[in-house]
C-alpha cells in the first residue's frame, strides 16, 4: 500500500471510526496502525511488516490466521444458510451441529448452550439465568452475584458490574445493584510475605465472609475467570479454586466460570475448569469459539441448572437476533473439529505449553522483570525497577507502554496490563516461533530498561 493511500486510511479513520476502549482525542494525534492481513501466527500492517501476533489477536486467533477450513466452512454457510433465527420453534443444522459438539467437549455435567455474539452478552445471559434459576426454586431473593475486584467480564453494563475495574465502572454508574466484589487472587500484588498457598487460602476465605455478611439466602453465585486475562493475567495460588469450590458447595451457590479466554484449550485442557480442576455450574465462552473468526459466544449450562430451567417450563425472555448465529456455528464446527483432528489440545498441554514455560520464565533473569509467570500459553511479566526488593517504576514513566512499544518496534505483538506485559500466542505455534517470540520479547526488555534511563 502507498504512503498516500495509508494517510487516506489514517485520516479517514480518524474522522469516522470511534474505536473501543480507547482515549478518541489521544488516537487522532498519535495516529493508528492499519493491519491488512494475517497468515499462521503472524500479522502484516499496511507497509507489508511482519509481526508475530503475541496476543491471538485479542485472545482469540487460537488457530492462527488463514485457516482453509474455517475460511471454507464459512463460504460454504453464507451459500446455504446466511441467516436464520432460533426463536420462535425454529432451529438450524449448525447450531444444533455445534451444541452437540460443545456437549461432547465441554466438561460431562455439561449438555446444554445457550447462545450470544460475545462473552459480553453471555455475561449478561448468566444474571438473568441465576436470577431466573433461584426463582424457580423458589428463591427470589437469592439474586446477589459475587464477583472480584480486577476481574473483566465485559463491557455491557452487565458484563462491566461485574467486572471489577473501578476506572471503568465510574463511567456509567455501575456497578448495578445486587453485584459485589471480593479480592483477587493476585500473589504478586497483594501476597508478598506470605507463602502463595496461604494467600491463596487467605482471598479465596473472603468469599465465604462475603456470604456470611450478605447473608447466605441472599447470594446467587460466584463468578470468575480460572485465570483473568485482562486483568494482568493472574495466575491464582494451588489453593485458591479447591477452596471457592467448597465455599460455593457448602453455601449451595452457583458457581459460574468465565472461561471467554481459558477456554478451548489455552490452558493445556478444553476448559480452565478441567486446569483447575472445579465443577461449575456455568461456563461462560466467546473468542477461540470458531478460532476467532466470528462473533460468537455463549453460556455453556451444567445440568444443575438446565433441568431447572426445561423441568419449570415458562418462557425465558432472553436471547438476540443472532443468538445461534448459522455462519458463526459453521465456523466453530470446523474449529473444534480441527482442534480435535489434529490434537491441538493435546499440543499444546504436552509439548507447547511446557516449551513456552521452561523458556518464558528464563525472562524472570531480566534485570527488570520482577516476576515471569504463565500457565499454558499465557505469561506474564512483572516490570520492575528494583530487582530485589520488586519496587514498581513510578507511574509517570509509563513502563508497560514503552516495553509495548519497543515489543511492537521488534516485531511481536506484547499488550502491557498497567506494569506487566502479557502473551497468549496462537495455540499452533512451534517451538522455533516461541524462540522468535522470547528473542524479540527479551530485545524489547533490554530497549525498555535503556529507555527508563
Ligand atoms: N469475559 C472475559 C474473561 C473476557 O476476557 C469478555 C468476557 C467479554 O467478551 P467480548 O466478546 O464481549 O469482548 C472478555 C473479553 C484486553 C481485552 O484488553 C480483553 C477482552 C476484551 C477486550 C480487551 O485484554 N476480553
Amino acid at each position: 500500500m502507498s504512503d498516500a493511500t495509508l494517510s487516506e486510511l489514517q485520516d479517514l479513520d480518524r474522522r469516522h471510526f470511534l474505536h473501543p476502549f480507547s482515549d478518541h482525542k489521544q488516537i487522532g494525534e498519535r495516529g493508528t496502525r492499519v493491519i491488512t492481513r494475517g497468515e499462521g501466527v503472524y500479522i502484516y500492517d499496511a507497509q507489508g511488516r511482519q509481526i508475530l501476533d503475541g496476543m491471538s489477536g485479542l485472545w482469540c486467533i487460537n488457530l492462527g490466521y488463514g485457516r482453509r477450513e474455517l475460511i471454507e466452512a464459512a463460504h460454504r454457510q453464507l451459500q446455504t444458510l446466511p441467516y436464520y433465527n432460533s426463536f420462535f420453534q425454529c432451529t438450524h443444522p449448525p447450531a444444533i451441529e455445534l451444541a452437540t459438539l460443545l456437549a461432547e467437549v465441554a466438561p460431562g455435567s455439561f449438555g446444554r448452550v445457550f447462545y450470544t455474539n460475545s462473552g459480553s452478552e453471555a455475561n449478561d445471559t448468566i444474571i438473568r439465568m441465576v436470577r431466573r434459576y433461584w426463582d424457580i426454586q423458589g428463591r427470589p431473593r437469592r439474586k446477589t452475584i459475587i464477583s472480584r475486584r480486577n476481574a473483566y467480564h465485559g463491557s455491557t453494563i452487565g458484563g462491566m458490574s461485574l467486572g471489577g475495574m473501578p476506572v471503568q465502572q465510574a463511567q456509567g454508574d455501575l456497578p448495578i445493584p445486587g453485584i459485589v466484589h471480593i479480592e483477587q487472587p493476585y500473589w504478586f500484588e497483594l501476597g508478598q510475605g506470605m507463602h502463595p498457598d496461604e494467600f491463596g487460602l487467605k482471598v479465596a476465605g473472603e468469599l465465604e465472609r462475603k456470604i456470611d455478611e450478605l447473608g447466605v439466602d441472599n447470594v446467587a453465585a460466584f463468578i470468575g475467570e480460572p485465570i483473568q486475562g485482562a486483568g494482568g493475567v493472574i495466575i491464582p495460588p494451588d489453593t485458591y479454586w479447591p477452596e471457592i469450590q467448597r465455599i460455593c458447595d457448602e453455601a449451595g451457590i452457583l458457581l459460574v466460570a468465565d472461561e471467554v479466554i481459558t477456554g478451548f484449550g489455552r490452558l493445556g485442557e478444553w476448559f480452565g475448569s478441567q486446569y483447575y480442576d472445579i465443577e461449575p455450574d456455568l461456563i461462560i465462552f466467546a473468542k477461540a469459539v470458531n478460532g476467532g473468526y466470528l462473533p460468537l459466544g455463549g453460556v455453556l449450562v451444567g445440568d444443575r441448572v438446565a433441568d431447572a430451567l426445561v423441568d419449570a417450563g415458562g418462557e425465558f425472555h432472553h436471547g438476540f437476533t443472532h443468538s445461534g448465529n448459522p455462519v458463526s456455528c459453521a465456523v466453530a464446527v470446523a474449529a473444534l473439529t480441527v482442534m480435535r483432528e489434529e490434537g491441538i489440545v493435546e499440543r499444546v498441554r504436552e509439548e507447547i505449553a511446557p516449551y513456552f514455560a521452561e523458556r518464558w520464565r528464563g525472562l524472570a533473569e531480566h534485570p527488570i522483570v520482577g516476576e515471569a509467570r504463565c500457565a499454558g500459553l499465557v505469561g506474564a511479566l512483572e516490570l520492575v525497577s528494583d530487582k530485589a526488593r520488586r519496587t514498581r517504576f513510578p507511574a509517570a514513566k509509563a513502563v508497560g507502554e514503552t516495553c509495548r512499544d519497543a515489543s511492537i518496534e521488534q516485531g511481536l505483538v506484547m499488550r502491557h496490563v498497567r506494569d506487566s506485559m502479557i502473551v497468549a500466542p496462537p495455540l499452533v505455534i512451534t517451538t522455533a516461533q516461541i524462540d522468535e517470540l522470547i528473542d524479540k520479547a527479551r530485545r524489547a526488555l533490554d530497549l525498555t530498561a535503556r529507555r527508563m534511563g
